[in-house]
């Protein structure tokens, strides 16, 4: 766990095979952040985070669980959960240039609330059989959000007063 620091260049948390718990709690980073969950079941809780620098987020083979709340990236963001029965959640989470989510294989449930993807919004949810809860989120003017269901024969897309003026929703059998 890292918690209450300011790290003035580039923080990673690396954890290895096996089931992880990566908790970073009131971390400003000052250059790029990458947290590597690798193989196994790992727990990621990231909570009041600036990043300056690019954020890059993996959680690799394994059933997955990522919180994200209280985020703020001033460059490009990717958060790829791979494969596995993966859980996230991104709460108050503002990513100046663009946010980019991959789901991977297997029955993933991801939940953006209070969203800011600012200059790009794109989630792909993967193979198999997934939900997407998206509410009170937004991007830049001009920027289309992109939701892609990723193929399987029930994925589910839940949207609620969210302000995108532009918003594609690809391959979702169900959108509520
Ligand atoms: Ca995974
Ligand atoms: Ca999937
Ligand atoms: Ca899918």
């Amino acid at each position: 766990m890292v918690a209450g620091v300011n790290v003035t260049g580039a923080l990673s948390a690396l954890a290895g095979d096996g089931n992880d718990t990566v908790n970073l709690n009131s971390v400003n980073v000052g250059a790029a952040l990458t947290v590597d969950g690798a193989a196994g079941n790992d727990q990621i809780t990231m909570k009041t985070i600036d990043v300056t620098g690019t954020t890059t987020v993996t959680g690799g083979t394994g059933i997955d669980k990522v919180a994200v709340d209280q985020f703020m990236a001033n460059l490009g963001a990717s958060l790829d959960l791979g494969d596995g029965a993966d859980v996230l959640s991104l709460t108050d989470a503002a990513f100046t240039a663009g946010l980019n989510v991959a789901a991977g294989a297997g029955i993933d449930a991801v939940t953006l609330n209070r969203v800011n993807g600012g200059a790009a919004l794109s989630v792909n949810l993967g193979a198999d059989s997934d939900t997407l809860a998206v509410s009170n989120s937004t991007v830049n003017a001009g920027v289309t959000a992109t939701f892609n269901g990723g193929g399987g024969t029930n994925d589910v897309l839940t949207q609620t007063n969210n302000t995108f003026g532009l918003q594609s929703n690809i391959d979702f059998d169900s959108i509520i």
